[in-house]
């Protein structure tokens, strides 16, 4: 496959070409462009051109495309979900369960909230004062490789409803799936320069994007070192910006706990698409009475998992999204190894043969007993890497489960519903799950606290960012004068 930028309705090729590598066999698969700053000004401008007419497109007219564009991704399920998979590295059949199918929802569950969707008024005796959203201008979505379609169109589907017009910057090591979206926008007869993608280098080309002064808001998923230098570049022109950040997020199980739910909660919580999950549960904390336990049981339930060809239906476990991304989960593992860590399973490449033999494979890993401030319990792995921390009373859980930079999400495992409750309302992260993990509803706000981020998107929340409100108060009868500040 050719892929090439979408600037103001047309394909534009390139002169300099990046490599795109399935990351299971190491074998080039594809090229993408290598953006340049003079494509983010290109793709800027034809958005800034493209938004007067968008901004008024109807309502109606605006929903009517987030539900076409819906459909068409829906047509092309198989095939998007097989990019991805050769792209991310990730099992086909997650692809096919939870990255499509959420892409598809995304403008679907935009779609019906724009039908919704109303302003507020309020009346002060015959006076009425009126607050609408108004669209924003050109967002800039910049979105990272471990789910690539569903956190760009998770993004790209408010930011359309609510009148903005876009330039996406997908990651550089996974275009596929954007770029197909690109065809589908182009099919629908979504008009030229409402939506612009360009392809490279973050560090080519972030900083002209997030420091263009036509750029109005900003809504990134990344890393916490790129979401800081974001937020410095974007600072001068005071945009609106979101950042959903990094995560190592506790989970707690206490010795009442279901244990085969918990089991396979939190080892679906530790390793799905090879923890490279923000949300993944990469810290596990265990009450003393069932460590044991709940670590062999753990053990067995991993071993059922299939690891291998991803495009495999039986696969359950795939590659990590780079050969440089798997030699930093190694780092990690070393660095756990120096500070008395102890490998409980895992800890090493599989033995794959044949095509996957040169594939970023890591082991499903359980490190326990290293030191408390250790590096790999402190700092996000983004890999299928837990370590495990032991507890004896609730405040200590608590406070291990707070003891961190970042603050995403929790789980909590437990049938004391008063436990969960008072355990839940302390820790500090966006979302805490009891009993479960990953049940993500749209309507709730998703973001983080402290270095997870800023700002919260979903429903309400991302109607509010990708939009202006503006206050139109209509004085029939001018209030007396004390009550007008
Ligand atoms: O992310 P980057 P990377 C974490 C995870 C991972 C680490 C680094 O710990 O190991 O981040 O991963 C674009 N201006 N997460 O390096 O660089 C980049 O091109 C503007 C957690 O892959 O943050 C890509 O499109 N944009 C995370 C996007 O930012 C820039 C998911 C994300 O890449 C830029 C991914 C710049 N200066 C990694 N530099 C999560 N929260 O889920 C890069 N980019």
């Amino acid at each position: 496959m050719k892929i090439s930028n979408y600037i103001n309705g047309e394909f534009i090729t390139t002169t300099e070409w990046i490599d795109n590598i399935n990351p299971a066999t190491g074998e080039v698969i594809s090229r993408l462009p290598r953006g340049t700053s003079k494509d983010i000004q290109n793709s800027v401008e034809a958005a800034k051109n493209a938004f007067p007419v968008w901004s008024k497109t109807p309502l109606e007219t605006r929903i009517n495309y987030l539900e076409k564009i819906a459909s068409a991704i829906e047509q092309k399920l198989d095939a998007l979900a097989l990019a991805e998979s050769i792209d991310t590295g990730k099992p086909v059949t997650l692809a096919k369960s939870v990255d499509i199918p959420r892409a598809i929802n995304n403008f679907r569950f935009f779609a019906a909230m724009g039908r919704t969707f109303h302003d507020e008024t309020y009346f002060a005796g015959n006076n009425i004062l009126t607050t609408r959203r108004e669209p924003a201008g050109v967002a800039a979505l910049i979105t990272p490789w471990n789910l690539p379609l569903y956190l760009l169109t998770w993004k790209l589907a408010p930011a359309l409803l609510m009148g903005n017009t876009v330039v996406a910057k997908p990651s550089e090591l996974t275009p596929t799936t954007a770029h197909m979206l690109a065809e589908i926008l182009h099919s629908v007869g979504l008009p030229k320069g409402v939506v612009n993608i360009v392809h490279g280098y973050g560090s080519d080309i972030g900083d002209t994007l997030t420091s263009h002064p036509d750029v109005r808001i900003i809504s990134f998923t990344g890393g916490t070192a790129t979401g800081a230098r974001i937020s410095q570049q974007s600072s001068r022109h005071f945009k609106k910006v979101s950042l959903e950040l990094g995560g190592k997020n506790p989970s707690v199980v206490f010795g009442d706990c279901n244990l085969p739910l918990t089991i396979k909660g939190v080892t679906r919580s530790a390793f799905l698409n090879q923890g490279q999950i923000c949300l993944c549960g990469s810290r596990l904390l265990i009450h003393k009475s069932i460590a044991d336990e709940l670590i062999e049981g753990m053990k067995k339930e991993i071993a059922t998992w299939k690891i291998g060809n991803p495009q495999s239906e039986d696969t359950q476990f795939g590659s990590l999204i780079s050969a440089q991304h798997r030699e930093k989960v190694e780092e990690y593992v070393q660095i756990a190894k120096t500070n008395g860590g102890q490998i409980i399973f895992g800890g090493k490449r599989p033995k794959l043969t044949g095509l996957f033999e040169r594939g970023a494979f890591y082991e499903p890993t359980l490190i326990m007993n290293q030191k408390p401030d250790c590096p790999s319990v402190k700092e996000e792995i983004f890999g299928p890497v837990v370590t495990v921390q032991t507890f004896e009373t609730e405040a200590q859980a608590i406070e291990l489960a707070n003891d961190t930079n970042y603050g995403l999400s929790a789980s909590v495992w437990t049938k004391d519903l008063d436990r969960a409750t008072r355990v839940s309302s302390q820790i500090r992260a966006g979302t805490v799950w009891i009993n479960s993990w990953l049940v993500r509803d749209l309507r709730v706000p998703f973001g983080g606290m402290k270095s997870s981020g800023l700002g919260r998107e979903g429903a309400y929340h991302s109607l509010d960012f990708f939009s202006e409100a503006k206050t139109i108060g209509t004085f029939v009868n001018p209030l007396p004068e004390e009550t007008l500040l």
